[in-house]
């Protein structure tokens, strides 16, 4: 993809050079950089004043060795990484991942999707994401607890309530960040929220476990009423069966669609009857095991090897909330031509710009991620107000709060893409309105 304005894609050709073998960085860079042609048009100050080279450079990297030993007695070693990328309205958030494709250039991709993602919360929280290459997949409590333990050890001196609290993401959920707030607070001897996603008996907010996959839905069902739909009577298709997927289908189906399918890495379940989350839940909360097990409790639904499958059955919303680069052109054209009329990224970046391209030109509402996922981070943010204040909120208040948020999200991110001649285009429109707050904030700090 070639950028009109020369500096825009002197700045893109710099990141490139700089960034070898990071494709996903490479890609969530050029997104945003397109989206930002017509900004730079009408504020050229945010390419002569040094903001858009600041912003694609992360402010802070760390990489640290990760050792711990096995049930087997063995020494363990990965890596772990934090990307603090950007702090011009807040202390760096974001989460952590836990799982074996970890390596810089995912961690600095996420890092980076996270500025304009957590700035459209219009929440003071700036940009980081970290994690590593640990597959917390088959390990005992007691490895995820050492790992979890040494991870800490090393990530205790970079971070604090009020200079970058991490949070959960694929592979770190409230196992996880049980042992890890536990070894923060034994080596710092504080209490404070410098983490969010904690468990609601030591400072977690009440909503935070649902806020992704229902904020997902807050916001996928306000795109639909813009167009005078909703969920009611819809088929639904959501990739995934870990966190954002399991409270995208309560929320779906509590608003009157039916989820048909699920999946996991390994493969995809198909109960056109609507899926029985109760099952889900048990199987992948409780049990930690594979969604095939779902036949167990459904003999009548299928189970099919292989994850893009679940793209060719028909439906009218897709919520992918897997991983990355899940949908490809292929599957998006799959999808079009079976009728899909809305797709929201509960993932980050899962659909390939091939993807994105082949929605936007069929005229399928498109929420992307930085907009749509946003609830998580943004019932982050309010778990930390709580922890400041030193109280709880009701699961209706947050829910409320969070409700409210993604309505926002929604209306600045259409509002920017129409101000900016791109009406409709929520890719556009998400990435200006994040970028803004964070331009402006950046322009009045000078050069730092
Ligand atoms: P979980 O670890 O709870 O679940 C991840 C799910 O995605 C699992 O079903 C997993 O299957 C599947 N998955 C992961 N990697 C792959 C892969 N390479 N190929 C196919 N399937 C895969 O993570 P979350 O639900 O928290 O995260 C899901 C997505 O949502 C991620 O993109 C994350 O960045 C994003 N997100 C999460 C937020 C949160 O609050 N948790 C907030 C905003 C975005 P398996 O078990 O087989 O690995
Ligand atoms: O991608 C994301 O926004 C998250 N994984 C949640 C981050 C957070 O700090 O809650």
């Amino acid at each position: 993809m070639t950028l009109h304005n020369p500096a825009l894609q002197a700045i893109m050709d710099k990141v490139i050079a700089r960034n070898p073998g990071e494709p996903e960085f490479h890609q969530a860079v050029s997104e945003v950089l397109t989206s930002l042609e017509p900004v730079v048009e009408r504020r050229p100050e945010f390419i002569t004043r040094g903001v858009i080279e600041e912003l694609v450079e992360p402010e802070r990297i760390i990489k640290f060795r990760v050792p711990w030993v096995d049930d087997a007695g063995n020494v363990q070693v990965n890596r772990g990484f934090r990307v603090q990328f950007n702090s011009a309205i807040g202390p760096y958030k974001g989460g952590l991942r836990f799982h074996p494709s970890v390596y810089e250039g995912i961690i600095k991709f996420l890092g980076f999707e996270q500025i304009f993602k957590n700035s459209l919360t219009g929440l003071p929280i700036g940009g980081g994401k970290g994690g590593s290459d640990f597959d917390p997949k088959g390990k005992s409590d007691a490895e995820v607890m050492r790992f979890c333990q040494s991870f800490m050890t090393e990530l205790c001196r970079h971070i604090g309530a009020d200079v970058d609290v991490p949070a959960g993401d694929i592979g770190v959920g409230a196992r996880e960040i049980g042992y890890l707030f536990g070894q923060y607070k034994r080596i710092r001897n504080e209490y404070t929220g410098v983490l969010t996603g904690k468990g609601l008996t030591y400072g977690g907010s009440l909503a935070r476990k649902e806020a992704t996959g229902y904020g997902l839905c807050y916001i996928s069902d306000e795109m639909l009423r813009d167009q005078g739909d909703s969920f009611e009577g819809k088929t639904v298709v959501i990739s995934g069966s870990g966190n954002v997927a399991i409270y995208a289908c309560e929320k779906a189906t509590s608003l009157g669609a039916t989820v048909v399918a699920l999946s996991d890495s390994n493969g995809y379940i198909y109960d056109p009857k609507g899926i029985d989350l109760a099952a889900v839940k048990k199987i992948k909360e409780v049990e930690r095991k594979r969604i095939k097990e779902y036949l167990v409790y459904r003999p009548d639904a299928t189970y099919t090897e292989g994850c893009s499958g679940i793209w060719s059955i028909p439906c009218d919303i897709a919520l992918p909330c897997a991983t990355q680069n899940e949908i490809s052109e292929e599957s998006a054209k799959l999808l079009v031509s079976n009728g899909v009329k809305a797709v929201a990224e509960g993932a980050n970046m899962p659909s390939t710009p091939g993807a994105i391209q082949a929605f936007q030109s069929a005229g399928v509402l498109f929420g992307p991620a930085k907009a749509a996922n946003a609830g998580g981070v943004a019932t982050s943010a309010l778990e930390m107000s709580q922890n400041s204040m030193r109280l709880s909120w009701t699961f209706e208040e947050v829910d409320e709060k969070l409700h409210g948020i993604m309505r926002n999200i929604y209306h600045n991110a259409a509002k920017a893409a129409s101000d900016y001649g791109m009406a409709g285009n929520l890719v556009a429109g998400a990435n200006i309105a994040g970028f803004l707050k964070v331009g402006e904030s950046m322009l009045a700090y000078g050069v730092c």
